[in-house]
């Protein structure tokens, strides 16, 4: 066997290779392989990603630690075995039996994940995991741990936006991860020199990250490079690169016929020298290590097997539709607690300020992370300030990248299950973060359960640049700094929404939300952050309201999933309004005027909650009013207004006297910056006491 590329200085591996074990695990891997695509053509599943080419992954994970964690990729079914030694495992997912450990069936087949064997669910979007690797190393890191990350991405998925995410987090942060780039050729149809410009080494090394390019046809090159990258790494000098030049020998995936695009001298080429499995045995018969009729015998052995595996496989139970609700969020159940602390008049701001220093106070493994938020100002709005006095090392300022900032923050979270905070400046900008927010909500299910993402992502939304701004005017945020940001959130199952309306209701939930095994997203509304208690058009202070801007000392939570119900004026409710964030401000102020100009009484819902949102508190109160109206800071374009509201019509109908009211910003972009464009945009108490009337008088 010819070694034609050597990582230029290798050193012997400090633990030698069991080459005998690496073998059979090899061609464990392609007689599974062979045995899959078979049974896939046969039409006993309807899909099958292999490995063919790459088995020499077997040697890159066997040059790891056992407790260093694995991001494996579709083509890495030779990392899997060598990790966890079940070949059940692979054939379960095929079969899609419920006994499958990386999703129970839910995944198709060759998307490696074990919680218990530290392999991150892998995803069908390629390179997806990406930012989450960088934030587990970033947890490592941190923990001063001798454990490593090693990530695996095809060369296709070296262009994708979460490989660069990754790739900033690690040279940023010089975090203690390898980067494998299992480069076969071809990404489907596209030839790997289209995913990048000049020399993949090159690139990395300007970037900050030292790198190597190694032939994994060549199992021993492949092990040794990986043995001293990775003692590199673990070393603390910093993350590595691994360009491993590898040969597609199948079709991209069961749904692809190779010779439709690749010429049959390549073809044979890559077949005849680039075969690891072949290589490996040819090279272990010519050192005397194997006779060359052991060959055919460790292959057949293996065939047996893992025939007998999927004979047991195929008695077991297929999954059942009843279980299709199943592991979409993990919220643990709240503890009754009553806030002991003294109670201080205080800003949402301030609030928020109190509930992050509480939270760094209770574990010194919580940080927020985000643009500015490690600067004495403690962040644009000034969130994090307080704990950046009192405990400076846990408030870390990010480079500019909210992708990069999610993901550290995701992956950080799902090392040891507790919620780390992401800070995104303004909800418009988190954009470039939203595959990684999706895909941390997916993880639950996805992974049935093994898996969760905790993560709390708090960000400035709606009206209102954050200064101190009444609450008649919106505050010049314009585009990019003033969508209200449900409308993206609240349609992704297994992602929690929040949006708390007063100072008290947001510390409470937001220490609360640390909590949560579920994604969460906290939406701090700009117009909030400094104003004071609402008074209606008198000068008369809400009392209701009012006494929400008095938070207590210390810790306390409130109920994820809970509205709060206020009543304004006397007597039995005829109207009912849902509203949240700073629409409950406006919707108390209408309902005070109207209240003290008809006498009666109109009950506000706060639904603090919005996923998942109180649906008996909205059903009472409609139960109680007959009418209701909800009021949202979203344009009108199919958002989480117009799900509250046709919620609603489905099943309360019965109880309704009139049409149920709907009040929101206007379907244009954003809100623009001129003062009568922007009032105009967004629904006011003025808007809500004319709806009132309207319908009142129905
Ligand atoms: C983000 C994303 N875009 C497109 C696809 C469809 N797709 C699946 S695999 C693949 C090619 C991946 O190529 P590469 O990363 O080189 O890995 P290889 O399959 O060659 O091992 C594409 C485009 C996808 N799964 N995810």
């Amino acid at each position: 066997m010819t070694i034609d590329i050597r990582a230029s200085d290798v050193r012997a591996p400090a633990k030698p290779l069991d080459m005998l074990a690496t073998y059979r695990t090899m061609v464990t891997a392609r007689t599974m392989n062979d045995l899959l695509k078979t049974r896939k053509t046969q039409g006993k599943f309807p899909f099958y990603i292999g490995c063919a080419g790459h088995e020499s992954m077997t040697a890159v994970a066997a040059a790891l630690e056992k407790n260093d964690w694995l991001s494996l990729y579709y083509r890495d079914l030779g990392a899997w075995l060598e990790r966890t030694g079940d070949i059940y495992g692979p054939l379960r997912e095929a079969y899609s039996r419920s006994t499958g450990p990386m999703g129970a069936g839910r995944n198709m087949p060759s998307h490696y994940s074990s919680k218990r064997f530290r392999i991150l669910p892998t995803f069908s979007e390629v390179a997806a995991l990406a930012p989450f690797a960088g934030g587990v190393a970033y947890s490592l890191k941190r923990h001063h741990s001798s454990d490593i990350i090693m990530f695996t991405v095809g060369d296709g998925g070296v262009a994708t936006n979460d490989f660069n995410a990754l790739f900033r987090q690690a040279a940023v942060h010089q975090l203690p991860i390898l980067i494998v780039v299992e480069d076969n050729g071809w990404a489907i149809t596209t030839q790997s020199t289209a995913q990048w410009s000049g020399n993949l080494i090159d690139w990395a090394k300007g970037g900050g990250i030292y790198a190597e390019e190694v032939n994994g046809a060549d199992t021993i090159a492949a092990y040794e490079a990986t043995s001293h990258l990775a003692d590199y790494v673990r070393s603390g000098q910093g993350p590595a690169l691994m360009h491993l030049r590898l040969g597609l020998l199948d079709a991209h995936s069961s749904s692809t016929d190779i010779r439709t695009y690749r010429t049959k001298e390549e073809i044979a080429e890559t077949t005849a020298t680039k075969d690891p499995v072949k290589n490996f045995g040819r090279w272990l018969v010519e050192q005397g290590h194997l006779q060359e009729s052991d060959i055919e015998r460790i292959r057949k052995e293996i065939r047996a097997e893992l025939d007998k595996a999927e004979n047991d496989i195929l008695q077991e139970p297929e999954p059942g539709a009843e279980r299709i609700l199943h592991h979409v969020t993990q919220i643990p159940s709240w503890r009754e607690n009553i806030p002991r602390g003294a109670q201080r008049p205080t800003t949402m701001l301030g609030a928020i300020n109190e509930a992050l220093v509480e939270l760094a106070e209770r574990d010194p493994d919580f940080f927020v992370y985000g643009q500015d938020v490690g600067s004495p100002k403690g962040g644009v709005f000034g969130a994090t300030s307080m704990l950046v006095t009192k405990y400076p090392g846990q408030a870390i300022s990010s480079p500019l990248n909210e992708q990069v900032i999610v993901g550290i923050a995701a992956g950080a979270g799902m090392v040891d299950g507790k919620a780390r905070c992401a800070e995104i400046q303004f909800v418009d900008y988190h954009q470039s973060a939203t595959q990684t927010l999706r895909m941390a909500a997916r993880v639950l299910y996805q992974s049935y359960g093994d898996w969760s993402v905790p993560l709390l992502l708090r960000t400035k939304s709606g009206s209102g640049g954050g200064g101190p701004i009444s609450s008649s005017t919106a505050g010049g945020g314009a585009f990019g700094h003033s969508n209200a940001g449900e409308q993206w959130f609240t349609n992704i199952p297994g992602l929690i929404t929040i949006c708390p309306a007063t100072p008290f209701d947001a510390k409470g939930l937001l220490l609360e939300a640390a909590r949560s095994q579920s994604p969460v997203v906290f939406l701090e509304r700009g117009r909030l952050y400094r104003s004071e208690p609402p008074k209606d058009s008198q000068g008369n202070l809400i009392g209701v309201m009012a006494e929400l801007w008095n938070v207590p000392d210390g810790y306390y939570t409130l109920p994820i999933g809970k509205a709060r119900r206020m009543r304004i004026g006397k007597g039995a409710s005829s109207l009912a309004i849902i509203s949240w964030g700073t629409m409950v401000m406006e919707t108390c102020i209408a309902a005070a005027n109207i209240v003290s100009k008809y006498g009666g009484a109109i009950e506000v819902v706060d639904l603090r909650t919005l996923i998942p949102f109180d649906e008996e508190a909205i059903a009472a109160a409609v139960r109680e009013a007959n009418r209701v109206i909800v009021v949202t800071e979203e344009p009108d374009m199919g958002g989480f207004g117009r799900h509250v509201h046709s919620w609603i019509v489905q099943n309360c109908f019965y109880d309704l006297d009139s049409t149920p009211g709907f009040i929101s910003a206007l379907a244009v972009p954003a809100a623009p910056y001129n003062a009568p464009e922007e009032t105009a945009f967004y629904p006011t108490a003025s808007t809500i006491e004319a709806k009132i009337e309207e319908l009142l008088a129905e």
